[in-house]
């Protein structure tokens, strides 16, 4: 039997901010890659492969396979003979002197800033270290920003917490926070063509702290290995001078963003009012799942309540993930109700798992964005192979509901029909399945699709850097 690997698209294009990247060429996934494939075909070392497998798994927080012949599984072996001692990890500790050495260098350098901020990055969860930032980040004061892949995993309703950073696309006035900072400590971040904007952060290296989940690293230097983010953070934590004066700066300047325009009767719905609407359903039982496309843009901006879910997938940017994505996290986390935002293009790549949704009972909320193409692409470089074949999306659910188990479809072109569609969903309908396809107009984007997608545009088709 053959393992199979997942097809991907490509892992984002990572480096120094500013140097060259991999243009789309390479299929680069460095921190991303599976850790170990075991195959087995042999009862010999099965026993081995498997523990090897799953204690990897555990231990680096990544995905592994096990392959495992067909005509192997039934058939006993003394190495399988007793139960299963029961599996315990100690958890690595950093080097003692690395944690105090890295420590101290980074309070000196934060004690002397006058306006320090955070922002967190995506590896906060792989490190397991999201506690820890919290300790982190009340002893210091300090305002919290996000990259945008760490969105759910920092909580939003924090008083510290001012939104996300994300260069010429941030919340209004965190950018700018950032940016005028005299340091900033990312924790876990990975900076890519996308998370930069291409490229175009102002984020300069000697003011920069990075903690990734083993090193830390204080400007240009110096740099400490084996040095882990959750002891670190906690340590630090200890040894810190509270300083809110960025946070106080962000208060006195801030003026909250304003609300979309209402929509007339009978006028196109408009995507700032379909994610209007879409905030003022979000509760701690739910879990929101972004595809990739303008939706990224959408569902960043939105303000999670305390215990919303959140997943996004910025890395590969594989579209089609989400319809999957949202099967599995629903199977998994049975109190919450999933709510998935994804467009029409991502959806035709993966559509019949809406059809294992409905055997397995789910009651997803799926908003299908019906913009007739790959918008995010348009603003990145638009060609004739942007638009796509249209598809009657309700009138395909219906065909997999077939009339068994509880699935509930509308199309809606209008506010009133939506916020009609979300009462019905979290309604009458609350225990089915609701695909409600939303149609709006093919160039009705977020603002901030328009200037990452200028930005990234011209990331990519700068000149080669010279050999
Ligand atoms: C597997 C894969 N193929 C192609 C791409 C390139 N790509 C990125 S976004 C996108 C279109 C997404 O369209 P849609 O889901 O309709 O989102 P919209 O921007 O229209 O909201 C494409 C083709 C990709 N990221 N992954
Ligand atoms: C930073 O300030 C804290 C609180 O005042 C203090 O305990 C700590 O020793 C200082 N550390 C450095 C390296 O300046
Ligand atoms: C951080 O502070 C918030 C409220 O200010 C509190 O709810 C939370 O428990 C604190 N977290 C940690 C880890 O100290
Ligand atoms: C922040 O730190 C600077 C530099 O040490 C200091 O001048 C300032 O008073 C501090 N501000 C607050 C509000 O703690
Ligand atoms: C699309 O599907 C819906 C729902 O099944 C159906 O009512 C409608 O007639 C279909 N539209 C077309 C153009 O066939
Ligand atoms: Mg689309």
């Amino acid at each position: 039997m053959a393992i199979t690997l997942p097809i991907t698209w490509r892992g984002r294009c990572e480096g120094v901010i500013g140097k060259n990247c991999c243009h789309n060429v390479a299929i680069y996934n460095g921190p991303l890659l599976m850790a170990l494939a075991a195959v087995v075909n042999n009862l010999e070392d099965a026993h081995e492969q498997i523990d090897t497998a799953i204690s990897t798994a555990l231990k680096e927080s990544k995905p592994v396979y096990i392959s495992i012949s067909c005509n192997l599984p039934g058939i006993p072996h003394p190495t399988f003979g007793r139960e299963p001692v029961p599996f315990f990890l100690p958890p690595i500790t950093s080097n003692p002197l690395g944690l105090e050495a890295a420590v101290e260098e980074t309070a000196r350098l934060l004690n002397k800033s006058v306006k320090p901020v955070i922002v967190a990055g995506c590896k906060l969860r792989v490190a397991k270290a999201q506690k820890a930032f919290m300790e982190f980040a009340n002893a210091s004061g300090y305002p919290i920003a996000i990259m945008p892949s760490a969105k759910g995993l920092v909580p939003e309703c924090h008083e510290n917490f001012i939104g996300t950073y994300w260069g010429a696309v941030s919340t209004n006035f965190v950018g700018e926070i950032v940016e005028s900072a005299d340091a900033y400590i990312f924790v876990g971040p990975i900076f890519n063509d996308y998370s930069s904007v291409g490229y175009s952060l102002l984020v300069k290296k000697e003011k920069l702290i990075t903690v990734q989940p083993n090193r830390v690293t204080v400007g240009h230097g110096p740099s400490f290995g084996w040095v882990f983010m959750a002891e670190f953070l906690s340590a630090l934590a200890k040894k810190l001078k509270k300083n809110s004066t960025a946070l106080e700066n962000y208060h006195r300047i801030f003026v909250p963003s304003g609300m979309p325009l209402k929509c007339e009767k009978d006028e196109p719905l408009r995507v700032n009012i379909l994610f209007k609407h879409i905030q003022e359903m979000l509760s701690g039982d739910n879990a929101v799942i972004a595809e990739t496309g303008d939706s990224w843009f959408n569902c960043q901006k939105l303000r999670l309540p305390e215990n919303c879910g959140y997943e996004f997938q910025m890395q590969y940017g594989s579209i089609g993930w989400s319809v999957g994505a949202t099967l599995g996290y629903a199977q998994a986390a049975k109190d919450k109700r999933v709510i998935a935002c994804i467009g029409d293009g991502s959806f035709q790549v993966t559509a019949q798992d809406i059809s294992t949704m409905i055997r397995c009972g789910q009651n997803t909320i799926v908003f299908l964005i019906n913009n007739g193409g790959y918008t995010i692409e348009v603003e990145i470089h638009d060609g004739p192979y942007n638009v796509i074949k249209n598809w009657n999306y309700t009138g395909l659910v219906n065909a997999m509901h077939n009339g068994e188990g509880k699935c509930w479809t509308c199309k809606v072109r209008t506010e009133e029909a939506l916020v009609e569609a979300i009462e019905t969903a979290t309604g009458a309908q609350k225990d089915s399945l609701c695909f409600i396809e939303v149609i709006v107009h093919k160039d009705d984007t977020s603002k901030e699709l328009l200037e990452w997608g200028s930005r990234v545009s011209a990331a990519n088709s700068r000149p080669p850097n010279p050999q």
